[in-house]
């Protein structure tokens, strides 16, 4: 169906249609006014990049809104192709000397070829993360043109919506994804009893599973998941759909089920695979389902919706923002973003934000998977780039939001996948380097795998492990806790201790470096892409050496280790600034000769953002470069991309370049009807980035230092934000007027000393007994 046929209405005019009890009952559920965290549509979704994502962590679903058909594409999130395997390349510790002595004598081509022929993982690409198919629910009364139609998603409450009329029958399906109970719960109802008809079927079945309606009342498909390559699918799924519909009648039929004549129906859809580890596929999905549907099925949809909506606000509801508002924000979110190239829309910004955050806390909650390249939502078998975790940026951009929006919690899944690539990346450190400690390539699967894959020019880069370990010092640092250090300590030594056993003194200067490696995935114009220290190699290496040495210091141990440490960090090739005045992203001043002086990835100024290395105050001839470097790459790119642009340029503080990138990010270019990021195809870390890159214009925190509206465009000349976090323990609230402070609190333990910036002007302050302190202007006096 089209737009064209639906009338649209306003809320009162829908609920003048309704009869007076339903009208009661949904004048009741809604709020009076449209609440600002909304994606609402006129239209049911005609593709998968218009349909509403709900998630518990673990398991999510697409829901599309059809009229007479409604979809719901399914996934869980250890259901990926392949098995347990080791994908290192036993010729690899071979080659690995003859690699190094082609790369340092500038033979490129040479050195590609020595890699791609022995040192590459095998098989040469990892595993693909998968869609168990969708759920159809085919409304066999609904037909004909609605009027009133209108579908949402609240991000305050995690529940999606749809709802129109059709011949003076008003239909609302409603589906919430419980982090509590484990289901996804859709709940179907009409104004007029007897009006839930229809039938329930799955979609996209692969060859071999098997569906079963055997039991009346609930669907079941159960199977394998598919080979990756030579690798044998070694997974087993269960997924079903319950209907509990008392008032009417639930049959079999054929391979689905006929559901007649009932006033309203829940519908409870549990999935689990047999993966209990990167190792271990013994699990028992059937069990798992059935137990899920058992304890669910003792509440109801509302029930089920309420400790949804609790849980999920328990995170969501620690942080708000307000950028201003203006009569964009009345628009339905697919015009929204068609016209935000106006510039008249701050609180598109604002929904962009908090749908950031409604994503993480939906794609990565303690015991789920990390969010991969599309969170947890993918509708293919062979998605782009296998939704994998890409860790050469993709992966840690989606949790550059996490610790600065008080979402700790959901870096946990990334946390732990850290623990387990230790494990495997000491396996591939070993093989393929001889080296102690641990390693992880561009790329890691479900099975952890860490080897190189693709392609030399693409995947022989080591420094993987070594970026996310900056996450795990992060969740330290802003909340710090012995225990947990203690716990990742080891993993922080692993990663610096495979340097030290690899880094190789370049013959030119005498410094350390890696090699083999690159700057990913951007050719230099001398042969090919590999070469020995990239610039973000050594910016990497000096944050995982402090971090290391800072976290021995705080256990108090370790001394001959952290010494060892600090030597090889005095040893590192310095940053240089090159001929056009650029940071230079190779050792040789070759920046000019790249052939894609626009390349995607801006890895040099890792530097920038998210590290600290380079500073406009601390190291201005450094931030001089990296802004010659960004202005040199240009502001529009795939979608990540432009969402890391969007970061430097706040940590130059410069609000309203920053804010055009933004604009650019939001627009129909970069960013699909349902919000999600285009890379174009979907990915989801555009979405974390331009998030964290909307933090970053209004809070900035490096060393001791917490910088207020650093980089406030223009466009938000009033506003307010709360509940941010900062390294330390410390939440902030700030509120602005006429593009100046008008008030910040900050809460952190008490009687700590905190500095604190605005404008020019630097101050300590004590936190009082209490804990919380309230600055206004006049404190910057
Ligand atoms: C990196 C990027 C690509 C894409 C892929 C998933 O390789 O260079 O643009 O985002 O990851």
């Amino acid at each position: 169906m089209t737009g064209r046929g639906i009338m649209a209405l306003t809320r009162r005019g829908l609920l003048a249609l309704l009869p007076a009890g339903l009208a009661a009952g949904v004048a009741r559920a809604r709020p009076a006014q449209r609440p600002k965290q909304r994606l609402w549509y006129r239209a049911p979704a005609s593709a998968w990049t218009e349909a509403l994502p709900v998630g518990n962590g673990r398991i999510g679903a697409m829901i599309f809104g059809g009229i007479g058909q409604e979809r719901l594409q399914l996934n869980e999130d250890s259901f990926w192709s392949g098995a347990p395997y080791d994908p290192v390349n036993p010729q690899a510790l071979g080659a690995m000397a003859e690699l190094r002595r082609r790369i340092f004598a500038g033979d490129i081509a040479g050195a590609e070829a020595l890699a791609d022929a022995k040192v590459m993982a095998r098989p040469l690409s990892q595993a693909a993360y998968q869609t168990l198919g969708s759920l159809l629910i085919e409304m066999s009364g609904a037909k004909g043109d609605p009027t009133g139609y209108e579908r949402s998603l609240d991000l305050d409450t995690g529940l999606a919506e749809t709802l129109f009329t059709i011949a003076g029958v008003t239909y609302r399906r409603r589906v919430v994804a419980c982090p509590v109970n484990q289901v996804i719960a859709v709940h179907l109802s009409a104004s007029r009893g007897g009006m839930i008809n229809c039938r329930l079927s799955w979609d996209q079945v692969g060859a071999d599973w098997s569906v079963d309606a055997t039991a009346g009342d609930t669907l079941r498909l159960s199977g394998r998941n598919g080979d990756h390559g030579p690798i044998k699918g070694a997974l087993r799924f269960d997924m079903r759909c319950k209907a509990v519909c008392p008032s009417g009648q639930v049959a079999r039929d054929g391979e689905g089920l006929v559901v007649s004549g009932g006033d309203e129906m829940t519908l409870l859809i549990a999935m689990a695979t047999s993966y209990k580890r990167f190792d271990d596929v013994s699990g028992d999905p059937t069990a798992v389902t059935a137990a899920q549907i058992t304890a669910a099925q003792t509440q109801s949809f509302a029930q089920i919706a309420a400790q949804a909506r609790d849980e999920h606000r328990r995170l969501f509801r620690r942080v708000s923002i307000d950028l201003g508002t203006s009569a964009a924000a009345e628009l339905p979110t697919d015009e929204r973003v068609r016209r935000s190239g106006a510039g008249d829309d701050p609180a598109l910004a604002a929904l962009y934000f908090d749908y950031g955050r409604y994503l993480l806390i939906a794609s990565s909650r303690p015991g789920s998977q990390p969010a991969n390249l599309q969170g947890i939502w993918n509708n293919s078998a062979s998605p782009p780039w296998g939704s994998k975790y890409t860790i050469n940026i993709n992966t840690q951009m989606n949790y550059w939001p996490a610790e600065t929006t008080a979402l700790p919690e959901c870096v946990e899944p990334l946390i732990q996948m850290v623990r387990e690539m230790a494990v495997t990346g000491a396996r591939t450190a070993r093989t393929m380097y001889g080296a102690r400690g641990w390693v992880a390539h561009h790329n890691v699967d479900l099975w952890r795998a860490t080897a190189p894959i693709d392609g030399a020019q693409f995947g022989l880069w080591p420094m993987g492990g070594a970026w996310l370990c900056r996450h795990l010092w992060d969740h330290y640092e802003y909340r710090p806790d012995a225990a947990y250090l203690a716990s990742i300590y080891p993993l922080l030594k692993g990663a610096a201790l495979f340097f030290l056993d690899t880094l190789q003194v370049d013959p030119r200067t005498g410094h350390l470096v890696t090699n083999p490696s690159m700057s990913p995935e951007n050719p230099h114009g001398h042969g090919g892409t590999l070469d020995y220290a990239p610039t973000m190699d050594m910016q990497i290496l000096a944050d995982l050496f402090d971090a290391t040495v800072a976290a021995a210091g705080l256990l108090d141990g370790d001394k001959p280790f952290a010494d060892e440490v600090v030597a090889a960090r005095a040893r590192l090739l310095p940053m240089q600034v090159g001929r056009q005045g650029q940071l230079q992203e190779w050792p040789q001043d070759w920046d000019a000769d790249a052939p894609d002086q626009q390349h995607r990835h801006v890895s040099h100024l890792y530097g920038l953002y998210p590290s600290r290395l380079i500073d406009v105050d601390r190291t201005p001839d450094l931030a001089r470069a990296a802004r010659r470097s960004l202005e040199i790459r240009g502001d529009k790119a795939t979608g990540w991309a432009t969402a890391w642009r969007i970061n430097l340029w706040a940590r130059l503080r410069e609000g309203n370049r920053a804010h055009g990138i933004l604009n650019f990010l939001l627009g129909p270019e970069r960013t699909y009807p349902n919000l999600f990021d285009a890379h174009p195809p979907f990915q989801i870390d555009g979405n974390f980035g331009g998030t964290a890159g909307i933090v970053e214009m209004l809070l900035q925190n490096y060393g001791d230092t917490i910088h207020l509206l650093p980089a406030l465009p223009d466009a938000w000349p009033n506003g307010a934000v709360t509940g941010l976090r900062t390294r330390g323990d410390c939440t902030i609230d700030v509120a602005w007027q006429d593009g100046g402070l008008q008030s910040a609190r900050l809460r952190a333990p008490p009687k700590t000393m905190r500095t604190v910036r605005w404008g020019a002007t630097v101050r300590q302050v004590e936190i009082g007994a209490e804990g919380a302190i309230t600055l206004s202007p006049s404190s910057f006096r």
